[in-house]
């Protein structure tokens, strides 16, 4: 076996003897991995279906088509017809962040204001980071109320071109004070408003970041990069009545492989494509792109409509467990399909409380929580989602026993115990009954 063959199958191995909670990933169909694997990978098309610069794309316009459509219909399935007619999607993109610089591009000129979710409190860089050092830092110019105005290290490079304004959660609550938003978005006056993130644990009301947005007169682009399974099997809200824009990835809950889509409006779509392309991109990843239609074709059925909200159900019994044996789940629960738990508070870091995980087969990471205390390589929380535990047709009883080890693993943090006992032959033994699927 030649050496990439050989860690083909160790990484099969590893997630196969391993129960994966990280909530971003996921466990793709034989049939994703054939399409990625596909001779769609040959081609090059650059352009759009009927209009490209190289010949031979007959079968490549017809895959585009096919898959833009299937974008559209799945995920507005659960909006009335109005609104599924008003949708277009570029499956080009070859990833969130790049989905997300599209959008901003085709609208916004260098220098625009967007007011986006603050980072630490579960938002994402590509909504424009930056911060400064300890040594530079004026808290009082930086954030005020929910506000953060950023610092100094432009991180992403959404932060070195557009004037970036992020809100932050309620510090009591940890959810949004959407009036407190509005109260910011009133005072700034951006151009385009962001919502989404990666580790808020709650419904986002669109119709009232719509309502804010309408108010200032600003875009409004829902990244719904972790939601996009839940919402195509009508397990969480849509935002499609509601935004200008949606962009998500095609490899959390939606099941499919690493690959992005943008949507916008019909009336943004010339706009958003070209943005795309030639704006920021070359060729597309064909190949991807059948990915994509493949896990679209399967977020089409009964069955995934049952599996999304399963993963749900999973989240929420996992978030009740944890609370009942006295850890601080943020929020108290979950709308969704992810728990964010803060432990520092109870003398645990959060990287350790993933390392120890990890060496007993749990594989979750360490993660910011709100009015985070300390820093992203070594932050207050864990993040844990349920959609490959699902995907491997865990329901609540088997959830329970997961949740119980987790609870085992952080009282022993907590006590400085070093015993794990039998805790990783417990985890092999779910791993043995809930396999990962062909
Ligand atoms: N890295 C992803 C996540 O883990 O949530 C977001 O892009």
């Amino acid at each position: 076996m030649n050496k990439i063959k050989e860690l083909i199958q160790k990484e099969y191995d590893r997630q196969h003897n391993t129960l994966g909670m990280i909530p971003s990933e996921n466990y793709t169909s034989k049939e994703v991995r054939e399409a990625v694997g596909s001779v769609f990978m040959h081609k090059y098309s650059e352009g759009y279906p009927a209009a490209r610069y190289y010949e031979g794309n007959e079968v490549i316009d017809e895959l585009e088509s096919f898959v833009r459509d299937m974008a559209v219909k799945v995920m507005t399935k659960h909006d009335s017809k109005e609104v599924q007619n008003n949708w277009h999607a570029n499956v080009q993109v070859l990833s969130g962040s790049a989905a997300n610089l599209a959008v901003y591009t085709s609208i916004l000129e260098p220098g625009d204001k967007i007011l986006s979710m603050y980072l630490p409190d579960g938002g994402h860089l590509s909504h424009g980071w930056s911060y400064s050092s300890k040594k530079d830092r004026d808290d009082s110019l930086e954030s005020e109320g929910i506000a953060y105005k950023g610092g100094k290290k432009k991180v992403n490079f959404t932060s070195k071109v557009f004037d970036i304004v992020q809100y932050k959660t309620d510090p009591s609550t940890f959810v949004f004070d959407y009036d407190e938003i509005e109260k910011l978005a009133i005072q700034e006056k951006p151009k385009l408003i962001i919502t989404g993130g990666t580790a808020y644990p709650r419904d986002i009301d669109y119709k009232r970041m719509r309502e804010i947005a309408d108010k200032v007169g600003a875009y409004y682009h829902a990244d719904v990069a972790h939601e996009a399974g839940l919402i195509a099997g009508g397990a969480v809200p849509s935002p499609f009545k509601y935004a200008d824009f949606v962009t998500f990835t095609t490899h959390k809950t939606l099941r499919g492989p690493k690959g992005a889509v943008a949507m916008c409006k019909r009336e943004f779509a010339k706009k958003l494509d070209r943005a795309v392309f030639p704006g920021l991109q070359g060729g597309p990843f064909n190949h991807t792109i059948a990915g994509v239609g493949q896990a679209l074709i399967e977020a089409d059925t009964k069955e995934f409509q049952d599996y999304a909200n399963q993963v749900v159900k999973n989240a929420q019994i996992l978030a009740e467990e944890l609370v009942n044996a006295g850890l601080n789940v943020i929020t108290g629960g979950t709308d969704k399909h992810l728990v964010l738990v803060e432990v520092l508070s109870a003398g645990v870091s959060g990287a350790d409380f993933a390392s120890k995980l990890a060496e007993i087969g749990i594989i979750a990471n360490k993660n910011t929580v709100p009015y985070e205390k300390g820093s992203p390589v070594d932050p207050s929380g864990l993040r844990l989602g349920t959609p490959i535990l699902t995907t491997r047709g865990m329901k609540e009883d088997a959830i329970k026993e997961v949740a119980e080890i987790i609870v085992e693993v952080f009282n022993m943090l907590k006590n400085n115990e070093d015993q794990y006992g039998d805790l990783r032959l417990k985890v092999d033994g779910l791993c043995q009954k809930y396999k990962l699927p062909n």
